[in-house]
C-alpha cells in the first residue's frame, strides 16, 4: 500500500514569494504514525509538480486557510482518478463540512491517534467521513517526525522543533488554543533530547581554534557553516519557567543557535534571559500586535503593555538576544497613524526584524465570528486569508488605505537606511543572521 502526503502551494506572484523556505512538521508527524508496512511519500508542491498519474492508494492533504482552495483542486484531480483523499490540518479542522465537499474524509485536530485508526478503517474498506478524538494526546506520545521524507535541498537549513503544544490564552485572531487545547503540554525533556540527537551532534560547533578564527569575521558564522540552527515553533518557549530553563540547559549542550516565540513579559525575567542567552538564543519572536491598550484588550491580549515595549526591547538586547516582532494592523482602534507608529518603533528601538500583518479573521476564530456577526467580512476567498490582504471592512480607514499602509510599513522597515540603523549600527546582535533575514525582505518589498 502506498500513501502520498501533499503540502499544496497556491500560485503566487513573484513579489509575494519569499526567497528562503522553511520545512514543516505536520506531514512528517503524520508519516511517523503511519504503520511501517505502508510506503509513504511527501510532496511539497512549492518545489515539485504533483504527478496525478502516480499509482497510490490514498492521498493525504494538509492546508492552512490560504492554500485550502488549491488543496480542494488537488483532491478533485485524484478523486477523478478514483483515488480517495483525506484532509487534515487547521483549515479542515475548523471547517470540516466545507472540506467534506471536496475530500472523502477529514481528520479534525491532532492526527497522532486518529490517523492509525483511519488507516485501519481504510484497509477494511470502511473509511468514515470524520475522525476526531475527544482528548488531546499525551505530550510524551508526540512521535519523532519523519524529517527524512523532506528533501533538505528545498529548505533553508534551519530545523523546526516542537517542545510544547497548546496555549492557555484566548487571543481572538488565533486558533492555536482551540486546536491544541487551553493548557501547555510540555514534552518530556528526555524525548526532546532524543529528537535533538537526530538533528545535531551534542558537541561544540567546531574545535575552539577554528571557531575563534571564524568568529573574527562573525560570531554566527560557525553555526551557519555547520547548520546548527533551530526554530522552536511552540507558542511560548517561556511558558513554564522550570521547563524553559531545563530546555535551555539541554540546548546549551548541543552548542547551536536557536529562536522561538515568547510574550513580551519575558523581558522582565532576568533568569530566563540569562539562561536563554547562554544557550544560544539569537531571537525571541514577540507578538507586540498593537500599541493601543484598547485593541489589545479587545483581542484578549491585555497582558501586553505597550508602555513597556521600549524597555522590554532594550532589556532583551542587553542579553545579546535579538527580537523578531510582529504587529497587526486594521484593528478597530487603528486609524491611519498606526503605520508610522510601527515604523518609528521598529527603527528607534532597533528591532532586529519585524513583520506587520493585516488582521485576518481566520475561520473558526472568535474574530471571524464577531466580524461575521457585524456584517463586515466582504471576502471569503480563502486564498486572500494570508494576513497580507484585506478581507473585512476596517472601522477607521478604507480597506485600500489599510492595504497601502501595511505595504508601506514593510517597505520602510526593510529599506536600506532602516536596515543600516537597526542592524549594522553597534551594538551588534547576531548581525549576520539578521542581515540575511532583513535583506531577504528588502528584496521582496523592492518589487512592491
Ligand atoms: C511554523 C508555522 C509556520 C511556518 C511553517 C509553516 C508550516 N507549513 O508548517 C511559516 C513561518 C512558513 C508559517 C507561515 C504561515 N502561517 Co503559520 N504557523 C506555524 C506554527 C507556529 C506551527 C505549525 C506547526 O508545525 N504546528 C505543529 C503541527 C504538529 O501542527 P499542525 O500543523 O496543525 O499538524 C497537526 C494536525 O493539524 C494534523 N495534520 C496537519 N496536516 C495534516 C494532514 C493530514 C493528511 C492529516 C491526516 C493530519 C494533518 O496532524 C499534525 C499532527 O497532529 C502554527 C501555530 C501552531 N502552533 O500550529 C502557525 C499557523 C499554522 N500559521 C498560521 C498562519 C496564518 C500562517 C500564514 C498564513 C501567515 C502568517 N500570518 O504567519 C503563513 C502561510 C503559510 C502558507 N502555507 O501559505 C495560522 C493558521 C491559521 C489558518 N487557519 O490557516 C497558525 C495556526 C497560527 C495562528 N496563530 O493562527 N507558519
Ligand atoms: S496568539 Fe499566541 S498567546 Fe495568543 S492564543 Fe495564540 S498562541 Fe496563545
Amino acid at each position: 500500500m502506498k500513501i502520498l502526503l501533499i503540502s499544496p502551494e497556491r500560485e503566487r506572484k513573484k513579489e509575494e514569494a519569499f526567497l528562503f523556505r522553511l520545512g514543516f512538521l505536520n506531514l512528517p508527524y503524520v508519516a511517523a504514525v503511519t504503520p511501517p508496512d505502508i510506503e509513504v511519500r511527501i510532496v511539497d508542491e512549492a518545489f515539485e509538480k504533483i504527478n496525478f498519474e502516480e499509482k497510490v492508494d490514498l492521498v493525504g492533504l494538509t492546508a492552512q486557510t490560504p492554500v485550502a482552495p488549491r488543496a480542494y483542486q488537488i483532491a478533485g484531480e485524484f478523486r477523478k482518478r478514483g483515488i480517495p483523499v483525506v484532509m487534515g490540518g487547521v483549515h479542515a479542522s475548523m471547517l470540516p463540512e466545507e472540506a467534506l465537499l471536496h475530500v472523502d474524509a477529514v481528520i479534525i485536530g491532532e492526527a497522532e491517534e486518529t490517523w492509525p485508526l483511519l488507516i485501519e478503517d481504510f484497509r477494511k474498506g470502511k473509511l468514515k467521513r470524520i475522525y476526531q478524538t475527544d482528548r488531546l494526546i499525551h505530550p510524551a506520545a508526540v512521535p519523532l517526525p519523519r524529517r527524512d521524507l523532506l528533501n533538505p535541498k528545498f529548505y533553508f537549513p534551519l530545523k523546526l522543533l516542537e517542545t510544547t503544544r497548546g496555549c492557555p490564552h484566548h487571543c481572538d485572531f488565533c486558533g492555536v488554543s482551540k486546536f491544541f487545547g487551553y493548557r501547555y503540554r510540555n514534552r518530556p525533556l528526555s524525548e526532546i533530547d532524543r529528537e535533538l540527537a537526530t538533528l545535531f551532534k551534542k558537541e561544540p560547533v567546531m574545535p575552539p581554534l577554528f571557531k575563534r578564527a571564524l568568529s573574527l569575521f562573525n560570531r554566527d558564522l560557525p553555526y551557519f557553516l555547520k547548520r546548527k540552527l533551530l526554530y522552536i515553533i511552540d507558542s511560548n518557549v517561556a511558558c513554564n519557567k522550570q521547563f524553559a530553563l531545563e530546555l535551555a540547559s539541554l540546548l546549551k549542550d548541543y552548542d547551536l543557535l536557536w529562536y522561538g516565540h515568547a510574550p513580551v513579559s519575558i523581558a522582565f525575567d532576568q533568569k530566563l534571559l540569562e539562561g536563554f542567552s547562554q544557550s544560544g538564543c539569537m531571537a525571541i519572536n514577540i507578538g507586540f500586535e498593537s500599541f493601543s491598550p484598547k485593541n489589545l484588550k479587545a483581542m484578549g491580549k491585555g497582558f501586553n503593555h505597550p508602555s513597556h515595549y521600549e524597555e522590554a526591547v532594550q532589556r532583551i538586547h542587553d542579553y545579546g538576544i535579538g527580537i523578531m516582532g510582529t504587529f497587526i494592523v486594521g484593528l478597530d482602534d487603528d486609524d491611519p497613524d498606526v503605520f508610522q507608529r510601527i515604523i518609528d518603533f521598529c527603527i528607534h528601538s532597533k528591532l532586529d526584524w519585524a513583520l506587520t500583518f493585516i488582521m485576518a479573521p481566520y475561520p473558526g476564530t472568535e474574530s471571524f465570528q464577531r466580524l461575521e456577526r457585524e456584517g463586515r467580512i466582504f471576502c471569503k476567498d480563502w486564498e486572500k486569508y494570508d494576513s497580507l490582504n484585506v478581507v473585512y471592512q476596517p472601522l477607521h480607514m478604507s480597506s485600500e488605505e489599510l492595504q497601502r499602509g501595511m505595504r508601506r510599513v514593510w517597505k520602510e522597515t526593510f529599506s536600506l537606511p532602516s536596515i543600516y540603523r537597526r542592524i549594522l549600527k553597534k551594538p551588534w546582535i547576531h548581525p549576520f543572521f539578521y542581515l540575511v533575514m532583513n535583506l531577504q525582505f528588502h528584496q521582496l518589498t523592492k518589487k512592491w
